[in-house]
């Protein structure tokens, strides 16, 4: 794990832990050991501690969370770094993460590739840096830069670290590093300690980052310890500091918001692996891809691929059509570079790789057909079986409905093995879930192109079975039948709502609702009013787009309780016969909340999903369920699920008479055992 090379007076050590260089045991140990024994071996003046393959080291081991701790710990590990009597130079290249990082504070000098990027990102695992780094960086940096970084969690360049004094000097390159490293040592004659400095802050500094971050940390519990403990090491001497950071760091680290936000690392990773693949499986070239359909939906797919280098054809039936779409392209690639996001050059770059045309004959140029029409079957099938005589062999064809059956589109065509489900999520080019949907026949190599291209384009793709709505769609189902129902029975469109966003989602039912358009899927015919969605849709309160939905929105994002709506509900709640009851919080959550954890245990024994994690990793990324507590089934496995049952069971008469209960999910309840074990 550690390898050591002398050269001359100076020591090498390099860690080797594939594929991040995590701190697990052996490599503390073997850090450990070596640097004890260079401490009394005459020959070694120096030491350069650094990482092998492509990184210094991406932190802690998080698998070992949670797990009984391993002598050493790395908070001493470090200590013994920066005890040193010979002085230890930190070379970094690559990532310096969270542990990581804190090695590198603890070495007495810093010499870092200018690519090599350097943070603490423990805040978004829900712990803090354990390992001094809360005390060492103010040290270096200040309290305010290193209260910026570690709450944040972001990695900052090398160039900015060297100007921010977390970096004393940079390498010409990755490759000279390890060389120009050895040199540099040989110019310092003395450790010079992180841990001896000290940093002084007004103490209103920290009440003032608290209050500026107040939205992004509020219901958080790791950013605020951050505050705590940065704020520790502007008061207290490293020792009695590092002691503060530690008692944070236990307290972090046994809490629900850590191991929801563990899971979440972790699920992410798992939901990227196709079961009953093999690994090494031959992935199909993808060289052009072809986007038919250039609205919102075929727009925003488009801009992912040419955003990663990939020419796209984008077709359209005419040209007003597809004039608007490649315009609003245009606007959405310019509004980022106006925020900085992008040059005026990549905008180009990006937009040349786009060629707009109304010749579907076109398409026969392309590796992938991603087909963005309006939702309809027979729409769907038309297109596809025009496709099987227009595209190249092995092709791959992709739909991206939301709802409909992948195999009945693939039915449509001679080459069902190449046919295949991308469901993208509105707005595509921001989005970062992708279902890539599984049909009967879709080949293996299709499905691992399929996700491997996914990864490309930086979005976190999911694998799906058939069924309606696939994962995360069809979990809304049950959701919105009873807020609907919920309505009737004397909710208002305000308390459920707000039932959600306590809970941590960023929206609720309506106001989803309002945001995608209440009009989705309506019949449009104004004289037909069978649900509430019909009323409010033949008023024209189609959502926000009409400033009218099931909130009024007076020119702005904000929906405020809309008396209209009242009335709607009113009306209908007369025509129903329903006297309106007053509602219970608490029944809300179960009908909306534990009735989606009840469909996601149906996806999995369906096998819709591959694993309980694929659903949470569906949720947080398509739908902002809040990471800190998971994703649906790992809540649900945290309130417990014989809690989940007796709500449903409680509630059962009144979840419509197609309800019925998962079996998985009372297994789980008598068993007391986690969906995914
Ligand atoms: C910490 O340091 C606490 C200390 O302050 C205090 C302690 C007392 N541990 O992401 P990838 C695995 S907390 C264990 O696909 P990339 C990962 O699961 C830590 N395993 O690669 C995956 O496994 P598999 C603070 C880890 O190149 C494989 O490595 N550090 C760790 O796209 C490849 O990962 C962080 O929060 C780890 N630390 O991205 C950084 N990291 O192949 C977390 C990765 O079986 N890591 N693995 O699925 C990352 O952000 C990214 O992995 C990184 C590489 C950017 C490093």
């Amino acid at each position: 794990m550690i390898e050591t090379k002398l050269h001359d007076d100076v020591l090498e050590l390099v860690m080797n832990d594939p594929p991040v260089n995590a701190l697990g045991a052996s490599v503390r140990q073997g850090l450990a050991k070596a640097l004890a024994e260079a401490q009394g071996d005459p020959a070694v003046k120096a030491i350069v501690i650094r990482g092998g393959g492509k990184m210094f080291s991406g932190g802690a081991d998080i698998t070992e969370f949670g797990k009984p701790p391993v002598e050493p710990w790395l908070p001493a590990l470090v200590d013994a770094i920066e005890a040193s009597a010979k002085p230890v130079i930190g070379a970094i290249h690559g990532m310096a993460l969270g542990g990581g990082l804190e090695v590198a504070l603890g070495c007495h000098y810093r010499i870092a590739d200018p690519e090599a990027k350097l943070g603490l990102p423990e805040v978004s695992l829900g712990i803090l840096p354990g390992a001094g780094g809360t005390q060492r960086l103010p040290r270096l940096i200040g309290a305010e830069a290193a209260l910026g970084m570690i709450v944040s969690g972001t990695p900052i360049p090398a160039s900015k670290a060297a100007q921010a004094g977390l970096v004393d000097k940079l390498s010409e390159s990755d490759d000279s590093l390890a060389a120009e490293a050895i040199a540099y040592a040989r110019t310092l004659e003395t450790p010079r300690r992180t841990g001896d400095r000290s940093v002084a802050a007004d103490p209103a500094v920290f009440e003032r980052f608290a209050a500026d971050n107040a939205r992004k940390i509020d219901n958080l519990d790791a950013p605020k310890a951050c505050i705590e403990a940065v704020k520790a090491a502007t008061e207290l001497p490293l020792t009695e500091g590092q002691e503060k950071e530690r008692a944070l760091f236990m307290q972090l680290i046994s809490g629900d918001q850590s191991r929801a936000l563990r899971h979440v690392f972790f699920a992410e990773r798992a939901a990227a692996r196709i079961d009953g693949l093999p690994k090494d499986i031959r992935l199909r070239p993808i060289g052009r891809v072809g986007v038919i359909g250039a609205g919102t939906m075929g727009g925003g797919i488009s801009m992912n691929f040419l955003s990663a280098g990939i020419p796209v054809t984008i077709v359209e039936m005419a040209q007003e059509a597809l004039d608007r779409g490649t315009g609003v392209m245009r606007r959405n690639y310019e509004a980022t570079a106006t925020k900085g996001r992008l040059t005026a050059e990549q905008v180009e770059k990006a937009m040349d790789l786009l060629t707009p045309t109304l010749d579907f004959d076109a398409l026969a140029s392309c590796d992938l057909i991603i087909e963005a029409a309006y939702e309809n079957m027979d729409v769907k099938k038309e297109i596809f079986a025009r496709l099987d005589g227009i595209a190249k062999p092995g092709a791959m064809l992709a739909s991206n409905t939301s709802y409909l059956s992948i195999d009945e589109i693939a039915a449509a065509t001679a080459r069902p093995q190449d046919v295949l489900g991308l469901h993208f999520f509105s707005p595509a080019n921001v989005m970062k879930l992708v279902e890539v949907v599984r049909g009967a026949r879709t080949a293996p190599d299709a499905l691992a192109t399929g996700m491997a291209l996914a990864r490309k384009i930086g979005k976190v793709p999911v694998v799906a079975g058939v069924c309606y709505g696939f994962i995360g769609n069809r979990m809304l189902i049950p959701r919105q039948t009873n807020a609907n129902a919920l309505l009737l029975e004397g909710a208002t469109p305000e308390q459920v709502d707000r039932v959600h966003t306590a809970f941590g989602m960023p929206m609720g039912p309506f106001q989803m609702a309002d945001l995608a358009g209440v009009d989705i899927g309506w019949h449009r015919d104004p004289s037909r009013i069978e649900s509430l969605q019909d009323a409010l849709c033949a008023q024209g309160r189609w959502g926000q787009k009409k400033q009218a939905g099931f909130y009024d929105y007076d020119g702005k994002r904000q929906p405020s309780p809309s008396p209209v709506v009242a009335k709607i509900i009113d009306d209908f709640r007369v025509k129903a016969g329903i006297t309106p009851r007053d509602i219970s919080d608490e029944e809300i959550m179960v009908r909306t909340l534990y009735t989606m954890v009840n469909e996601g245990a149906k996806i999995l024994e369906e096998g819709i999903a591959q694993r309980a994690s694929d659903i949470d990793v569906v949720w947080n990324y398509g739908y902002g369920w809040p990471r800190h507590k998971g994703g649906p089934m790992f809540w649900a496995d945290t309130i417990g699920w014989d809690r989940i049952v007796d709500g449903l069971m409680r509630y059962k008469d009144r979840l419509g008479d197609d309800f019925t209960l998962s079996p998985l999910l009372m297994q789980r309840a008598a068993e007391d055992k986690p969906l995914d074990r």
